[in-house]
C-alpha cells in the first residue's frame, strides 16, 4: 500500500499478469477500511527466466522482469495527476477531473491504427535506412496556446498534427493544424527556442542514408547531416483568419521553419573506429564513477563537491565556464540532447550548426562529475574533510552525493549515501 496523490489517503495496488488493480481509500478518516471499484490499468509485462549453461563457472542464472510502462502526471494540465498507461499499440490516458481518477480510460491512443496510415514498406529500403527509423509514431502533450487544457501532438511519420485542448479527449475531429515534412523526421521536440515562454516545435530530420554510404565508411570517413527545423509557436488563443478567403483556421505553429539549423554527426573510418571503442567504454565507465556534483551551498553560482579517497571535498564557487550542466546518469535522453546539441543550436540562431565529431574523444566526455572534478583540479578545495566512517571494505561501491536543504535556510546541504554489502550509510551534512 502506498500512498500517490499526496492526499493523505491510502492506495491498494494488487498486480496481476496483464493488469493493476488501484484501489483508492475513500475517506481520508478511515484509510484502510473503504475502498472505491478498482481502477484497473492495462499493461504487458514479460518475465523472461534464464538458467545459462550449468557445465560453464561463469554462467548466469536469473530472472528479469520487465515493469509495466505507467506514469503519473498532470496531462491536461488541470492540476490533478492524471494516470499514462503505455501498452505496446496503445496508451491509456486515465483523467482525474477533481482529483477522481477515471477507473475506465477517459480516452486511448491507437499507435497501431495510426502506424497502419503509413505507406507500406516493401522489406528493407537498402537505398534509404532511415526511411524505417522515420516510420513511428509518436506523441507529446503540452499547452501551447495558454488556455486550458493541454494540447496534443502526434507525430506519424513525418507529419505533424496539433490538436488545441487535445490532451483531455484524444486526436478526435480535424485536426486543429497540420504540419508536413520531407525527408526522414526522426524525432520532435516541443521546447522554447527563443524564450518568450511558449514551446515551439523542433523536428530532426535527415536526409538518405543508403547501405553503399556505410559500406563507404567503413573505409573512408564521412559526416552524416541532419536537419533541425524550428517553427515558432504563435498561439493566440483567438481564431486567426490565414487566407484570402476568410476561413477561419487556428494556428500553432507558423507554416514554415523560422530557424533552419544543422547538426553535422563526423563518421570515422568505422575499421579504425573498432578497436579504440573499448577504449572509449573504459574512459565512459570511469568519468560516471566520479561522484563529483553541483551545489548551491552558499549565495555563489555553483559550488562542487567531491568525494576523492574517502574524503569529501568542497570548492565553493569555483570557475565553472565551459562545464554544461549535464543531466544525471539515467536522466531521460530528451535531456541530454537539449544539453548537449540544443541549448548551443539556441544560441547560435538561424543557420546555426553543430558538429559532433564521433572521432574526438572529447565527444564522448559527457559525464557532468569528471568535468567537474577536471574543472576544479590544481584549485586549493574550500573544504577536505574525512567522512564520519572508514569504507566499509572492499565491497562498498562508490558513495553518492544528494542534495537537500536539511536546516531550511534556503541552501542546499548534503547527504553521503554509502552502499556497502551490509546495507546503506547515510551521512548528513548541514551547511553554514
Ligand atoms: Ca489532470
Ligand atoms: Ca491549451
Ligand atoms: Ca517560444
Ligand atoms: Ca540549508
Amino acid at each position: 500500500m502506498r500512498e500517490v496523490y499526496g492526499d493523505g489517503r491510502g492506495v491498494l495496488v494488487i498486480p496481476s499478469p496483464d493488469s493493476l488493480a488501484i484501489y483508492l481509500a475513500q475517506d481520508p478518516d478511515a484509510a484502510g477500511c473503504s475502498y472505491a471499484a478498482p481502477l484497473v490499468v492495462a499493461y504487458e509485462s514479460s518475465v523472461e527466466t534464464r538458467v545459462g549453461n550449468p557445465e560453464r563457472a561463469g554462467a548466469k542464472v536469473g530472472q528479469s522482469v520487465r515493469l509495466p510502462w505507467v506514469r503519473t502526471e498532470d496531462i491536461d494540465g488541470d492540476g490533478h495527476t492524471d494516470l499514462v498507461s503505455r501498452l505496446e499499440r496503445e496508451v491509456h490516458f486515465h483523467l482525474a477531473p477533481g482529483g477522481i481518477l477515471s477507473p475506465i480510460p477517459s480516452w486511448t491512443l491507437d499507435l497501431a491504427a495510426l502506424e497502419a496510415e503509413l505507406p507500406k514498406l516493401d522489406g528493407i529500403q537498402f537505398s534509404d535506412l532511415l526511411t524505417h527509423a522515420g516510420r513511428g509514431v509518436d506523441w507529446r502533450v503540452a499547452d501551447l496556446d495558454g488556455v486550458a487544457p493541454s494540447d496534443l501532438v502526434l507525430r506519424v511519420g513525418g507529419s505533424l498534427r496539433v490538436y488545441l485542448g487535445g490532451a483531455a479527449r484524444g486526436p478526435v475531429g480535424r485536426a486543429t493544424q497540420v504540419l508536413r515534412s520531407s525527408g526522414n523526421v526522426l524525432f520532435f521536440f516541443l521546447r522554447d527556442v527563443d524564450g518568450d515562454g511558449r514551446e515551439d516545435l523542433q523536428l530532426l530530420r535527415s536526409e538518405g542514408l543508403s547501405l553503399a554510404r556505410i559500406l563507404r565508411w567503413l573505409i573512408f570517413p564521412g559526416t552524416l547531416e541532419f536537419d533541425l527545423y524550428t517553427y515558432e509557436n504563435v498561439a493566440t488563443g483567438k481564431s486567426v483568419a490565414t487566407d484570402d478567403t476568410g476561413a477561419d483556421e487556428r494556428i500553432v505553429f507558423t507554416k514554415r521553419p523560422t530557424r533552419r539549423q544543422g547538426v553535422d554527426l563526423a563518421i570515422p573510418r568505422l575499421a579504425s573506429f573498432e578497436g579504440r571503442s573499448d577504449e572509449i567504454e573504459a574512459q565512459m565507465e570511469s568519468d560516471f564513477a566520479v561522484p563529483a556534483r553541483r551545489f548551491r551551498l552558499g549565495p555563489g553560482a555553483a559550488d562542487v563537491v567531491d568525494l576523492i579517497d574517502g574524503r569529501l571535498v568542497v570548492h565553493i564557487d569555483p570557475p565553472l565556464a565551459g562545464v554544461p550542466e549535464l543531466p544525471r546518469e539515467g536522466g531521460a535522453a530528451m535531456a541530454w540532447i537539449e544539453a548537449l546539441i540544443l541549448d548551443d543550436l539556441d544560441r547560435q540562431g538561424d543557420g546555426g550548426r553543430r558538429k559532433i565529431d564521433l572521432s574526438d574523444p572529447a565527444t564522448f566526455r559527457v559525464a557532468e562529475g569528471a568535468l567537474l572534478r577536471e574543472a576544479c583540479a590544481g584549485r586549493p578545495p574550500t573544504l577536505v574533510r574525512p567522512l564520519s566512517d572508514a569504507p566499509q571494505g572492499d565491497d562498498e561501491r562508490t558513495p553518492q552525493l544528494l542534495s537537500r536543504d536539511l536546516d531550511g535556510d534556503g541552501l542546499e546541504d548534503l547527504i553521503v549515501v554509502r552502499r556497502s554489502e551490509q546495507g546503506y550509510g547515510l551521512e548528513f551534512l548541514v551547511w553554514r
